[in-house]
């Protein structure tokens, strides 16, 4: 197992700071990787932050990483409630997993309160904002301590 973290971000979080700010606050993209980043180097952990638009492309890259990352840390987005195929490449990694949420996804429609991620993660953080991400951080750095 290397020390790279892989941070894997689903649709539309590439807009994030101009789309819907009352529910996802203005904090961009870049300025979430670089809190990851901070927060990792603390852990040792060096990060690999992506987004994609595509679920196939998300599939490819959980696979690829499939044994050899540090930790996944995954907002799926809107595929958490929708993709099997993200589930089940999930399901087959060998490191801890841990699901992000921005907005707190049970106060929302009743299409958002499922996710098929949630079965196959170590953990969930949810309605915490762009500070999700650094939690997560921590959790995957406790959970590699103490698995
Ligand atoms: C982000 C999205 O894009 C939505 O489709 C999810 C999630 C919630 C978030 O809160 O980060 O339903």
């Amino acid at each position: 197992m290397s020390d790279v973290l892989l941070v894997l971000n689903g649709p539309n979080l590439n807009l994030l700071g101009q789309r819907d700010p009352q529910q996802y606050g203005t904090t961009t993209l870049a300025d979430i990787e670089a809190s990851v980043r901070e927060r990792a180097g603390e852990h040792g952990l060096d990060v690999d932050f992506r987004q994609s638009n595509h679920e196939g492309e998300l599939v490819d890259w959980i696979q690829q990483s499939r044994t050899s990352a540090a930790g996944i840390v995954i907002n799926p987005a809107a595929y958490t409630h929708t993709s099997v195929a993200i589930r089940d490449a999930l399901e087959i990694v060998t490191c801890p997993v841990v699901e992000v949420h921005m907005s707190n996804i049970h106060q929302r429609e009743p299409f958002r309160h499922h996710s098929y991620v949630s079965a196959v993660a170590d953990g969930v953080i949810a309605g915490l904002g762009a500070h999700g991400y650094v939690l997560a951080v921590d959790a995957v750095a406790t959970l590699r301590a103490h698995p």
